[in-house]
């Protein structure tokens, strides 16, 4: 055999493409299919620096998507943006890059409760990935088995108005009960404001409830005022509340790269619920508008939320794997 596939006819290097973040096939190219992404989307990072801080073996990218890509993936009908594809490939080489072994997949509201994309990327990601969907009063009991077996642990109740239209609480109760039996949790996102009228039906959930973003404090106002110490309060009276200390990039108002206001919110819930928080990227990223965050120096950010390797430990491995990968198979 002649030639190791790097050099061309005239002896140029040939470079193979590239999904390394950062080489030529990385960057976003728009959205394929009949889909057309939205004007002013801001595309996940072309080139994320590769994080200083070392990662314990096995952390587990909690919180991060697929989009996509819409010629194989249609996005759903009901969607209120259109992203940029961000496919499964794209999202294992910047697991890799970035020195995380596992993932959690949430769906994202693009894709309605049409769960194939994720569904897809669990298949081919085994055991190293998990899966949170979105399910309605249509999904069959034969439905739920079949994303169980694909590793789907949750179901994602979304309660932001700019992103789906509300679904009733009595119809989430009941779906709450069918997941309940299957040994999954419920995830849900809502934004600060309105905790106060939902705190109850959280109380009231059968399962563990895991709150995407910390509910999404404003993070300009003080750390120990009213409005997180209610959501601070929540979780110290509910034990089966978890909470996600992510998206420095959505709720900060200081900025990159150090995100100095959001710091003080994300550590305050490391230190007092060290086992029930869990930490991710977000990427791709979606509906951002000040910037798009370098995912490595997202990582970078880690030992400022949670100081100690014991902390870091539980955030990163222990507390996704006993949530993600902790149910005894039979
Ligand atoms: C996130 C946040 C957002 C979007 C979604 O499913 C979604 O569309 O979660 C957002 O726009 O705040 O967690 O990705």
């Amino acid at each position: 055999m002649t030639g190791s596939g790097h050099t061309g006819l005239h002896g140029l290097a040939r470079s193979a493409p590239s999904i390394v973040p950062g080489g030529p096939s990385w960057a976003a190219h728009g959205t394929s299919g009949p889909f057309t992404m939205d004007a002013g989307w801001l595309p996940f990072h072309p080139q994320p620096s590769r994080p200083r801080f070392r990662l314990p073996p096995g952390s587990v990218d909690a919180h991060c998507h697929v989009f996509g890509p819409g010629e194989r993936f249609p996005f759903a009908p009901e969607r209120k943006y259109t992203p940029c594809d961000a496919s499964k490939e794209k999202l294992w080489a910047l697991r890799d890059y970035l020195g995380f072994e596992r993932n959690v997949l949430v769906q994202a509201t693009c894709h309605g409760a049409d769960n194939r994309a994720v569904v897809d990327a669990l298949r081919t990601a085994g055991d190293r990935a998990r899966g949170v969907a979105t399910i309605t009063t249509t999904t069959t009991d034969a439905e739920l088995a079949e994303l169980d077996a694909a590793g789907v642990r949750g179901a994602r109740f979304n309660f932001v108005k700019r992103l789906v239209d509300v679904t009733p609480p009595d119809v989430l109760a009941m779906l709450a009960r069918r997941i309940a039996a299957l040994g999954w949790h419920v995830v849900v996102y809502f934004e600060a404001p309105d905790l106060a009228d939902l705190e109850n039906f959280f109380r009231e959930l059968p399962t563990p409830v895991v709150v995407d973003h910390m509910g999404r404090p404003d993070v300009t106002k003080p750390v120990e005022g009213p409005e997180f110490e209610r959501f601070v309060q929540l979780m110290r009276t509910c034990p089966r509340v978890w909470s996600k200390v992510t998206c420095p990039d959505r709720l900060s108002a200081s900025g990159p790269p150090l995100y100095t206001d959001f710091v003080p919110f994300a550590r305050r819930l490391v230190e007092e619920f060290p086992d029930r928080v869990l930490w991710g990227t977000d990427w791709p990223h979606p509906n951002l508008r000040s910037h798009m965050p370098d995912d490595g120096a997202l990582v970078d950010l880690i030992p400022a939320i949670a100081p100690s390797a014991v902390l870091q430990r539980k955030l990163l491995v222990d507390n996704p794997s006993n949530l993600y990968w902790g149910r005894q198979e039979a």
